[in-house]
């Protein structure tokens, strides 16, 4: 059966998402990277890059949760929009969008806006305003159409969708007012039964929950460097 390394955060949602929504039986495995599991030899043989989510498919690795996706979607033959080249084409290019741009610059707006000590000015409207330039980018695409990618529904929204869900988290809590393309998308999949049971899966595992120094220390490990 598919293992699947997990935390409840937004890349390892997304492979929940489509795991829930394809039927595909899967053994969730809890990663709780707040008590520092990702850095683990065992877990680093399956992701190198000490990072959840991971796969495991039989004796197949799969990491990074875009990857993940293009390999689950492929096997399977599901909830890829389409076959033609002009569509692939489209599927990787927003599948790169949400890898190389919507996960790094959220990532670090949290990071700097929650998490960095003073000062910090500088990286906050940096990373808030590359954050705010992505979403609207895909505010934008997401104005003449119902789905990223074709006409379907699709391992791009799953993708997206992962990051939507925490908007108000990385941008504030009125972010939506500007983004009204994107909450339509983030209702409509929240509304299915598959992203309730990803969501869920939270609630069967005992995460840690505080962010105390110990998680501070496992999440960020460079901190480690300022105190010497
Ligand atoms: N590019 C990776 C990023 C993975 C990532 O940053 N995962 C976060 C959860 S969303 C994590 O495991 N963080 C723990 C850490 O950084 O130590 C992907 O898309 O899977």
């Amino acid at each position: 059966m598919i293992k699947l390394f997990f935390h409840p955060s937004p890349n390892p949602l997304k492979v929940a998402l489509f795991l829930e929504e394809a039927n595909i039986p899967y053994e969730v495995v809890a990663v709780d990277t707040r008590k520092g599991e990702q850095h683990l030899p065992d877990f680093m043989r399956i992701n190198p890059n000490a990072k959840t989510p991971a796969l495991l498919d039989g004796d197949i690795r799969v990491f990074d949760s875009n990857a993940i996706l293009i390999y689950l979607a492929e096997k399977y033959q599901q909830f890829l929009p389409g076959s033609t080249p002009q569509i692939k084409a489209e599927m990787l290019s927003w599948l790169m969008f949400v890898a190389t741009g919507i996960g790094p610059y959220c990532g670090q707006a949290v990071h700097f806006k929650h998490f960095a000590p003073e000062p910090k000015e500088y990286a906050v409207n940096r990373y808030d305003f590359e954050a705010w330039r992505h979403w609207k980018i895909i505010n934008e695409h997401l104005a003449a159409r119902q789905y990223m990618v074709a006409d379907s529904y699709s391992i791009v929204d799953m993708s997206v969708w992962g990051w939507a869900r925490v908007i108000p988290f990385v941008l504030g809590a009125d972010a939506f007012e500007q983004l009204p393309n994107v909450k339509r998308l983030l209702d409509e999949i929240n509304a299915r039964p598959a992203a309730q049971k990803a969501e869920a899966i939270k609630t069967q595992h005992a995460f840690k929950v505080e962010m105390d120094k110990d998680a501070l220390q496992n999440l960020f490990p460079a901190n480690e460097r300022l105190n010497k």
